[in-house]
């Protein structure tokens, strides 16, 4: 949407915007229903085939997430690509070693009974299986031109709705994922050498769902559930 037609506002150069598109009533009925059907077929996947994927789809998708809102439009993410088999194991080895930890220890009875329906444990197979992994880091502050730290504002809003864009790409694409969080996450990045200002928010599979693949049958709210009208 560029245009030659601008203003200037406190110095900063706003360009004109014309909306994509004049839909009418009915065409933007028959788009949303479109979009909640094929939004609706997303399945969180726990298995994946090992098939590889182009760099380039995985870079469409990172750069999708990438156009997400942010505070102050800092877009204040990293979101890290690996397909590196060697990474993968260790990513994988330390994954486990927490995931032992808190399914042994840190989470609570009534946290496993409410994950018994997913059949999730402390095995990570996809983290090694699925062609790639992308990680998203929140950077929390950037450093100006002396050095100083300079906290970002909205950091977790910003970050988690880039991620959701992120899932709506993957999904796009025909491809599937799933929102892994091992937790605590800070092994990630020591191994991935990220700098001081990154933290590890989530962590995306992201590949073909395994041939053999099942998912909880389980059901989504209803519209009266998850809203309130007020007209
Ligand atoms: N991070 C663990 C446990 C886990 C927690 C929730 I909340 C889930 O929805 C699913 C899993 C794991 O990945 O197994």
């Amino acid at each position: 949407m560029k245009s030659d037609n601008y203003i200037l506002i406190n110095g900063f150069k706003h360009i004109s915007y014309n909306s994509s598109a004049d839909f009418d009533e009915k065409t933007m009925l028959e788009k949303s229903e479109a979009f909640l059907e094929k939004i609706n077929t997303r399945r969180s996947i726990r298995t994946f085939s090992d098939k590889p994927i182009s760099k380039k789809i995985i870079e469409n998708i990172i750069l999708s997430a990438s156009t997400a809102p942010s505070g102050a439009h800092k877009q204040p993410w990293t979101f890290c690509a690996i397909s590196n088999a060697k990474l993968k194991k260790k990513i994988r080895i330390a994954a486990e070693e927490e995931e032992k930890i808190s399914y042994e220890s840190r989470m609570s009875e009534r946290w496993k009974k409410d994950l018994e329906k997913l059949g999730t444990d402390m095995n990570k197979p996809f983290l090694e299986n699925a062609p790639w992994l992308i990680i998203a880091f929140k950077k929390v502050y950037e450093l100006d031109e002396n050095n100083e730290k300079q906290n970002n504002y909205y950091v977790n809003e910003s970050v988690g709705i880039a991620c959701g864009f992120l899932i709506a790409a993957i999904h796009n694409a025909g491809l599937v994922t799933l929102t892994h969080t091992p937790s605590p996450m800070n092994f990630l990045a020591k191994i991935l050498n990220r700098p001081a200002n990154e933290r590890a928010f989530i962590l995306f599979p992201v590949g073909y769902a395994h041939s053999d693949t099942y998912v909880p049958d389980i059901e989504r709210k209803t519209l009266d559930e998850v809203s309130e009208f007020y007209e």
